[in-house]
């Protein structure tokens, strides 16, 4: 049975596992004959590719959480409504790696400005628009920097600066409490325990999209 396309996002700490996750998610909608278009944030346009590139890789502009926001905002809506509203009309399932809840919990949470802040903004530039369903990869952050330590350490080029890696694990920590808190006793959200093997990932995933819209994968 068809169902109509849905927007799901993948939200977590780094090295939780999601853009894996994703492709595996992929390859398993498109084998039951669902189109799929994957995509991310920071980014997704041409326009919100280049603010992406503007917000990580210049450590010289020092960006605070508002400016941060701000950019973020400007390339989600240029996502939005370029990319992820036209798929969708066109019946083609979205799957997003991150989208508004890293704002949320990035610079609502740990940097401070507050998740009602947030919101505001939310509602201001995009209304209530949200993902049909998000996928929290649930995972202490001292494992999921280890893993992106590990992936350094095969492939040094992968090393370019990055100014949300580059904090302490303090600031790890603040994320991964700011997802447990915004995900908990949220129908929105499901929580994905991502410290185990690929194998033990992906059938969390599919066994979710199954019962939630009624797919067989
Ligand atoms: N940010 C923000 O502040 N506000 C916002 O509104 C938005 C974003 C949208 C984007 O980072 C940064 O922007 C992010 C938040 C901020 N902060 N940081 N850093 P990004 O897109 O560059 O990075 P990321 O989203 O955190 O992705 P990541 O670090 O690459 O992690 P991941 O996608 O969750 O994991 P992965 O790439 O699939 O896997 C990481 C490694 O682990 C890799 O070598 C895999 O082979 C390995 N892996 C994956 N799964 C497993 C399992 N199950 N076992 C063992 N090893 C595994």
């Amino acid at each position: 049975m068809k169902t109509s396309a849905k927007f799901i996002s993948f939200e977590g700490g780094e090295g939780a596992g999601k853009t894996t996750q994703i492709h595996l998610l992929e390859k398993a909608l498109k084998a039951v004959g669902i189109s799929v278009l994957v995509t991310r944030e920071p980014g997704g346009t041409v326009g919100a590719e280049l603010l992406r590139n503007i917000l990580q890789h210049h450590k010289e502009a020092h960006w605070d959480a508002i400016s941060q926001l701000l950019i973020l905002y400007a390339g989600r809506h240029d996502h939005v409504e370029k990319v992820i509203k036209p798929a969708l009309a066109r019946n083609i399932w979205v799957l997003c790696d991150r989208f508004a809840d890293s704002s949320m919990v990035y610079q609502g949470y740990a940097q401070g400005l507050g998740v009602e802040f947030v919101k505001t903004i939310h509602e201001a530039v995009l209304h209530n628009f949200q993902p049909d369903l998000t996928f929290f990869f649930d995972i202490p952050p001292e494992r999921g920097l280890k893993r992106l330590r590990e992936r350094y350490e095969s492939s040094p080029e992968s090393q370019k600066y990055d100014c949300f890696e580059d904090q302490n694990l303090e600031f790890h920590r603040k994320i991964y409490q700011g997802f447990k808190a915004l995900s908990h006793n949220n129908k929105r959200f499901v929580n994905i325990q991502a410290d185990l093997p690929l194998d033990q990932v992906s059938p969390q995933i599919f066994r979710a999209l199954s019962e939630r819209f009624h797919l067989t994968l």
